[in-house]
């Protein structure tokens, strides 16, 4: 370990005694007046912002290269372990001016741009978001890629190069409707095709055993199809530039692009319908987030990409080792989530039927090598394949499962497990028409297995994993999740940054845990204001992405506050719409009394067959259009709906909340990552004891964030006896007249029926016990209204907050999955 400490040390020497052409803005502005002209082709008087833009990403690249291919030769070098993060998900966003200030270019090229009279802002705002991904977990994986870089972790990320990531929403009338977006559409100047690394992959045909030298059985699996998997690679760079790790992409190819057979015959479509099937695998992310999609397509897309990736890492291994046996040695393979839960038995497969591994030795090392991180309880989302759709479309894969399944069912038998634990366990679920738990191959395929808050690491050991959990115990582990602070923080709020660096100096950019620093000035009044200005500034930015977007002016000076994510019932949007609604009628019924104005602003894409979610937008948009043109509440109340939510919007919202929500039902919550955005920038929460907002209270202090709600045990409990949604809307007269309103279309009356069953859903059975946390949510909100008359307290609090998140940077977490997981060193940062 202490080797390679010293290489990850010996690494970013070496990148750190690069050519310094840093902090000059002539020359760099040369190298972008050199790109303008050699790359993209166009004389600067006749250039256009999407010109400049591909010239500056182009010239920050050449800057960055030079690093990655110090950082990859010196990891080479050392011949030390590499992390390989496998994710159908990284929800990138953009990259320019994350990369710029990574590598400490961001006032270099900002001058540089000036002096040709372009203006940095204009142009970074025309960049794509690259939204490979669609909420949290992606999120995850794209935080996890620049702290892997920053804290000296060599990783590859792998995952698809989808050609359209998630979809555009576009609200039409209060709708949400769904368009393609086409972030490829001018290039993708981050990437580099590497048309050379191809892999072939796999599907169908049937598997032909013969028996090997010794007697035993080889098996040979002859696929009717392949699609080759062909390599993108975007460099991915570290704070401050010392190292650059890889995201590789894998695009669908076909081996034929045409049939010229049934072309010459005159079937001029039928001619490439091998090619569009081969190729649609990386055409498209699948929209729904914990559900799972269930469909043919995606377990092509699992595999296509897993099965690249392990041959790509096994060969790179081969050729740098020669020897299969230490592979868990030198590579970690970390699976977000079950999506590439395949490769347990593709890499038994490449284990056993190419390098003739014996089934013990190469179980042994697959465990060795592989991780699996769960992000979800909820039982629907859970992945499970059919048997007879496996056995068609990978017979080998179905045969290695089947065998592994009868050792860890022996195993559990021997160990004393009953009938019940046994069925558990098995990875073949018989209770539904025979399916493959997904969830139960990556657990008993990896040597650690962990959730992403303690409280949802706690719940997989009583509920999903309980009894893998008893026939392997101490394989599950925790590791709560984080956020990158450089993205989050930095370049998301470069005036909270930049007065951060002038009170308490630069500590904190390389070390998030240093803003604790900050805490003796929580209650300077001189700080206060200054902190004040700030969160300020950011606010009227977004009054005018509101009004830009909406045509709706708000005030700056209301409290903002702030639900962004994806729509879901568990999240609740609907008991933060319903609790807007009674505060509406309050206004009303009150006019005289002190209220505090509030500006709610909601954001998030619901998945497109997610009929309920649906609704829900439906409704913040029709109460939006009421309340919003209601004389009567004077401006004290205004609703906005942002439409087309993604990594860019929420780094123009997260800045500008004085209020976060994060009020998911305690327990279906797995961590969430937003909670962490928004009171790294100063919000305070007001949330439910779910996933991390549990760590985030032991943090802040519970004097320093607004939790209400039933706890886990709590609704747990009251599933179990019965709900009872009718005595909770009897109990709170507020509540009762809400859903009368809405029931009865007071804000829909055009279609009065329109929110009946949303209305009839919660009253009859209310799953996510909305009804249940209606009052304390609601008192909450009115102690949070007088909090706010006392902006020094406020501000207190809000200080407090900024300065007690460090330890939910994305680093430390990653510190955490090499010291316990990967078993690899990092390095100190600065
Ligand atoms: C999220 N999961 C968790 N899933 O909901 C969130 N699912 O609590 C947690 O903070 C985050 O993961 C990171 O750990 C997701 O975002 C998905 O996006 C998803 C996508 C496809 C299929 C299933």
């Amino acid at each position: 370990r202490l080797y390679a400490a010293d290489a990850a040390l010996a690494v970013a020497d070496e990148a750190s005694a690069l050519p310094e052409a840093t902090g000059d803005a002539r020359s760099f502005r040369d190298l972008i007046l050199a790109k303008l002209t050699y790359a993209v082709g166009k004389d600067p008087i006749v250039a256009r912002d999407h010109d400049w833009l591909r010239a500056l990403s182009l010239a920050l690249r050449d800057r960055i290269v030079d690093r990655w291919m110090a950082t990859t030769r010196g990891v080479y070098r050392m011949g030390g372990k590499r992390v390989y993060y496998f994710s159908l998900e990284f929800l990138i966003g953009r990259l320019l001016k994350d990369g710029l200030n990574n590598m400490g270019l961001l006032g270099t090229a900002r001058e540089a741009l000036a002096s040709v009279g372009v203006d940095l802002d204009v142009i970074a705002e025309l960049e794509a978001d690259a939204a490979l991904g669609n909420g949290g977990l992606g999120r995850l994986a794209a935080c996890f890629m620049e702290s892997m870089a920053t804290v000296g972790v060599p990783a590859y990320g792998y995952g698809i190069r989808y050609e359209n990531g998630l979809f555009r929403q576009n609200i039409i009338d209060g709708w949400q409707t769904e368009s393609p977006e086409n972030w490829l559409a001018y290039g993708n100047p981050w990437e580099f095709p590497r048309r050379e690394v191809a892999y072939e992959i796999g599907f169908g045909g049937a598997v032909e055993a013969s028996e090997g030298w010794d007697g035993s059985a080889v098996h040979a699996w002859k696929p009717a199809e392949t699609v080759l998997a062909v390599a993108h690679d975007t460099p991915v760079v570290g704070w401050r530039g010392l190292r650059v790790n890889t995201l590789r992409l894998w695009s669908a190819r076909s081996p034929d692009p045409i049939s010229l057979d049934a072309f010459n015959a005159g079937d001029h479509i039928g001619a490439l319908t091998a090619r569009t099937k081969a190729e649609s695998i990386s055409r498209v992310l699948y929209p729904a987030d914990s559900t799972p999609a269930g469909q043919e397509l995606r377990l092509r897309q699992e595999y296509f990409f897993t099965s690249a990736s392990l041959q790509d890492l096994v060969r790179r291994h081969l050729k740098q080792h020669r020897e299969i046996r230490t592979l868990a040695q030198k590579a970690a393979v970390q699976l977000n989530d079950t999506h590439p839960a395949i490769a347990v038995a593709e890499l038994m497969r490449i284990l056993i039927d190419i390098h003739a591994m014996s089934w013990a030795d190469a179980f042994a090392l697959t465990r060795d090598t592989i991780s699996y991180t769960n992000h979800t309880l909820l039982p629907e989302a859970l992945e499970s394949w059919p048997v007879p759709l496996l056995e068609r479309l990978l017979p080998r894969h179905m045969q290695i499962i089947y065998a592994i399944n009868a050792r860890v069912l022996t195993e559990a038998r021997a160990a004393g497990a009953t009938d019940a634990m046994i069925a558990a366990v098995s990875i073949i679920d018989e209770g539904h028409g025979r399916r493959v738990r997904m969830g139960n191959l990556a657990f008993v395929g990896s040597h650690k297995v962990n959730g992403v808050s303690a409280l949802h690491s706690e719940l997989m050991k009583e509920t999903v994993f309980r009894d893998l959990n008893t026939v392997f115990p101490g394989r599950i582990t925790n590791k709560t999740n984080g956020i990158t602070p450089r993205r989050w923080l930095m370049t998301a709020n470069p005036g909270l940054a930049g007065l951060l660096r002038e009170t308490i100096g630069e500590g904190f950019l390389d070390d998030a845990e240093k803003l604790v620093a900050l805490e003796p000035f929580a209650r300077d009044p001189g700080f206060q204001e200054r902190f004040a200005a700030v969160k300020h500034a950011n606010k009227a930015r977004l009054a005018k992405t509101i009004q830009q977007t909406l045509g709706l002016r708000v005030d700056p000076a209301a409290l903002f506050d702030v639900q962004v994510k994806r729509m879901h019932e568990y999240k609740r949007q609907l008991l933060n719409i319903l609790e807007t609604i009674a505060l509406y009628n309050a206004i009303r019924t009150h006019p005289e009394k002190d209220w505090v104005p509030r500006v709610k602003v909601f954001a998030g894409k619901a998945a497109a067959s997610y009929t309920s979610a649906k609704y829900i937008i439906k409704l913040i948009n029709d109460v939006a259009k009421m309340v919003n043109t209601d004389p009567a509440v004077r401006n004290l109340l205004k609703v906005a709906f942002l439409p087309n939510y993604n990594v860019s919007l929420a780094e123009v919202i997260i800045p500008a909340a004085d209020l976060s929500e994060q009020i998911s039902t305690a327990g279906m919550e797995a961590s969430g990552t937003g909670n962490m955005k928004f009171a790294l920038n100063g919000a305070l929460t007001i949330g439910t004891l779910d996933g991390a907002n549990v760590e985030m209270r032991d943090h802040v202090g519970a004097d320093n964030i607004f939790i209400f709600g039933l706890t886990a045990a709590e609704v747990e409990a009251r599933r179990a006896k019965g709900l009872n949604p009718r005595a909770n809307i009897e109990a709170d007269p507020a509540l009762a007249e809400v859903l009368d309103a809405v029931g009865s279309g007071v804000f829909s009356p055009a279609d009065p029926q329109r929110h009946r069953g949303t209305v009839d859903n919660l009253t009859n059975s209310d799953w996510f016990l909305v009804t249940d946390d209606f009052t304390s949510y609601s008192a909450m909100q009115r102690r949070i209204d007088a909090l706010w008359g006392t902006p020094a307290a406020w501000r207190e609090k809000a200080i407090l907050n900024v300065a007690r998140m460090g330890w939910f940077s994305s680093d430390r977490t990653i510190r955490d999955y090499s010291d316990e997981i990967w078993g690899l060193p990092t390095v100190k940062v600065g």
